[in-house]
């Protein structure tokens, strides 16, 4: 018996139990002591029928990603999965929880597979970049067909058991226990004298796509589809193809090829970086261990604006109710009108059962007053961005909500203690900045003020997971993490203009890196009136922004901005009027265009953020610079195959960068753009990002 995996005999059936929490990973360990657990059972006359389950919470979750990129270990899964198959004895997999990557491909080499009701089983390695590499692309399509088979391995989500037994991945769901309901449909089976089912030996579920190919190809076409730069969605669709045009043996060494070249890939690397990444995030610093978060039962979001309406409909998707406050009827019922048109849209196109929009406009409730706060565990304030109507609306907060109600401000750049000290409880108060669209972006910035309590950061952090956004908690700072470094790539965009580049030029290196927009259509959906009136406010010039804006050029609202839009399309196209816009500001201001290279733009957009993400870390304002990185990926679009700002400042070498900011501080004049000291330290001895991390 093996510290992880333990044997137990029920009369003739043996329970082989995996005890690695968290999650029952893989390891070398878990898999020697599966194969040990089998054939001991296997040798034992008296056994008729083996039963894989799991302890704790989760069947296995795959295989142990801390594994990958160091010297494999014996067995190997394929090993360990032909001992299970090659089995005389029927073996059963008994699922719970999340069966996932190489645990759902442990469980296709059993004979058998039950699972409880709750189980979810899928095939996610293309979120870290890979392809499943135990068997999973040539036994799932004969479990369920290759059309299934290519969505679940391209698209990485997980089915439930209810599809699963729909589609034969599972024979039976379970009503008891898993380990008990595996064992009950072992004797059943073993009672019916059922013959061994070997997937690998089953191809009838292939029959079809192998008479006709554009079976496959269309279903491997429309998995593919949002796959943009990425290599393993294409890869696993191809290897998921020679589950038709191979034999299973020679198609399992072409999986274990393409796998191995897929893991020791760049994107790879970055993606399973972003995988820990995000989790590292979500662990507090500076947080006594144990530290209970407060209850949240009930929300109120104060505006119904588009961001309180978007983080309204984010706690209504994860069944919180939430009431919706506004100051007036008109504001409330516009915003009640556009939530609910949002949910209809997404019904129409299938992204939601057509009964959830009614469901879940039945968790927001309206209200009109901040008196209404009064039953609300968690207050997020998403009122326009001025301080003074912040501190207006945190007074009256302090008088209406309960005691212990958290407080939270979704402001995007403002001083959250400024905003705490209006109040008679600065523990209870603190940021969560959510991105727009609010229903949509995953990331939220948990801005913990000086006085914020532990209790009340652990209270958003989890709450934050409860409604599926991934918390970063950062400190206080004009614009936080994204915004601040967002800062520092639109000076550089503005710059540009004024010497010579196109925004499409802009846009266009921005986009081929990898990222959704580039600066400028940015600018366009955003809206440039807005900078517009503050630059007037603060009586600061843009000369290239004011002029678009003087021509009437507010971006998408208007049909025109930094480019021109067809009547209801939102697609950029580049016009000349901005050129010759443009080109007069120059003309007016005696400034000459030059050419401009696209390596200098990428290193001008990139490099200066990254600059001052090392000021952010010196100044503490983030705990890690992982955390800088899942900011960018889940606020930003950053190209998760590109880790975030921080991974690929180590990836180009902090000696190349430190010595190109420095080169374009003095092209440009501008000795913000000087490296930061813990930049130039760490390019100075060799050192990386990385480096910093506890424990590196
Ligand atoms: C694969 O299987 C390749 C094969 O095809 C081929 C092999 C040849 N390994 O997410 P959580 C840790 S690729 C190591 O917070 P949850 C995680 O870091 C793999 N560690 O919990 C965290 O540690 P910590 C395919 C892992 O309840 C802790 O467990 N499988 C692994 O929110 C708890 O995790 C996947 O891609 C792992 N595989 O979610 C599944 N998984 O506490 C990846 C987790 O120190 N995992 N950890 O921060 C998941 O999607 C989620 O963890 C899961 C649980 C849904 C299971």
């Amino acid at each position: 018996m093996s510290e992880v995996v333990k044997v137990e005999r029920h009369d003739a059936i043996a329970i082989v139990t995996i005890d690695s929490p968290p999650v029952n990973a893989l390891s070398a360990a878990v898999r020697k002591g599966i194969a040990e657990g089998v054939k001991s059972a296997q040798a034992d006359d008296s056994v008729k029928a083996i039963v894989i389950a799991c302890a704790g919470r989760t069947f296995v979750a795959g295989a142990d990603i801390t594994e990958f990129g160091k010297p494999p270990q014996s067995p190997s899964l394929h090993e360990v999965i032909e001992v299970i198959e090659n089995s005389t004895k029927p073996v059963v997999a008994a699922i719970h929880g999340t069966a996932l990557g190489g645990g759902l491909e442990l469980a296709l080499g059993c004979h058998y597979r039950v699972a409880v009701k709750d189980a979810k089983l899928g095939l996610p390695e293309v979120k870290l970049g890979l392809l499943p590499g135990g068997g999973g692309t040539q036994r799932l399509p004969r479990a369920v067909g290759p059309e299934l088979a290519v969505k679940m391995i391209v698209g990485g989500d997980p089915i439930s058991a209810q599809d699963a037994l729909k589609n034969g991945l599972i024979e039976e769901i379970v009503d008891a226990p898993p380990a008990v309901g595996g064992e009950s449909f072992a004797r059943k089976i073993v009672a019916e004298k059922r013959p061994l089912r070997r997937l690998r030996d089953d191809d009838s579920k292939l029959a079809a796509a192998k008479a006709d190919k554009s079976i496959f190809t269309n279903a491997a076409a429309a998995a593919n589809k949002r796959s943009r730069g990425l290599e393993a969605p294409v890869t696993a669709a191809e290897a998921v193809s020679h589950s038709l045009d191979q034999p299973f043996d020679q198609a399992l060494k072409t999986e274990r090829e393409l796998f191995l070249k897929l893991m020791n890939g760049d994107q790879s690397k970055a993606q399973r970086y972003a995988f820990f990444a995000e989790r590292a995030a979500a662990k507090i610093d500076g947080v006594p261990d144990g530290t209970k978060g407060r209850e949240v039962k009930q929300v109120a979001v104060i505006g119904a604006g588009t961001m309180g309406g978007g983080i309204a409909m984010s706690f209504a998707n994860a069944g919180i109710p939430v009431t919706i406050i506004e100051m007036a009827d008109e504001p409330l019922k516009r915003g009640l009108g556009i939530m609910q048109k949002n949910y209809e849209a997404t019904a129409a196109r299938g992204g939601i059962p057509a009964d959830a929009p009614a469901k879940r406009m039945g968790l927001i409730k309206g209200a009109v007053g901040l008196e209404n706060v009064k039953d609300a565990d968690l207050i997020i304030e998403a009122v326009f961005e001025t301080m003074d109507i912040k501190k207006d609306v945190f007074t009256k907060l302090d008088q209406f909500a309960k005691p212990g109600a958290v407080l939270a401000s979704n402001t995007s750049y403002l001083d959250i203690d400024k905003i705490a000290d209006v109040t008679k409880r600065p523990q209870d108060v603190l940021g969560m900045h959510f991105f727009s669209p609010a229903n949509v972006m995953k990331l939220c910035e948990i801005v913990r003020g000086a006085k914020t309590a532990p209790d009340v950061l652990v209270t958003a952090v989890n709450i934050a997971k409860k409604i599926a956004k991934v918390p970063v908690v950062v400190g206080v700072c004009d614009g936080f993490v994204g915004n601040r470094m967002l800062a520092a790539r639109s000076k550089q965009s503005e710059k540009f203009l004024f010497e010579g580049a196109l925004p499409q030029q802009v846009d266009a290196v921005v986009t081929k890196f990898g990222m959704p927009m580039g600066p400028f259509a940015m600018g366009d959906l955003a809206g440039l009136d807005i900078g517009w009136r503050s630059r007037k406010d603060r009586g600061i010039k843009s000369e290239i922004a004011d002029a678009l804006c003087e021509a009437g050029r507010f971006g998408q609202k208007t049909g025109k901005g930094y480019y021109k839009y067809e009547q209801g399309s939102r697609s950029p196209l580049p016009d000349p009027e901005v050129e010759k816009l443009i080109d007069e500001t120059l003309a007016k201001l005696g400034l000459k265009r030059r050419e401009i290279s696209d390596e200098e733009i990428l290193e001008r957009m990139m490099y200066p953020m990254i600059n001052e993400g090392a000021r952010i870390l010196e100044e503490k304002i983030a705990a890690r610079p992982s955390d800088i990185d899942v900011v960018w990926l889940y606020g930003y679009g950053w190209p998760i195959y590109r880790g975030g700002p921080m991974f690929y400042a180590d990836q180009v070498g902090l000696k190349k960068i430190a010595d190109r900011l420095s080169f374009y501080a003095k092209q440009t004049n501008d000795p913000s753009l000087e490296p930061a000291p813990l930049l130039k330290r760490l390019a100075d001895e060799g050192k990386t990002f990385a480096s910093l991390a506890k424990g590196a």
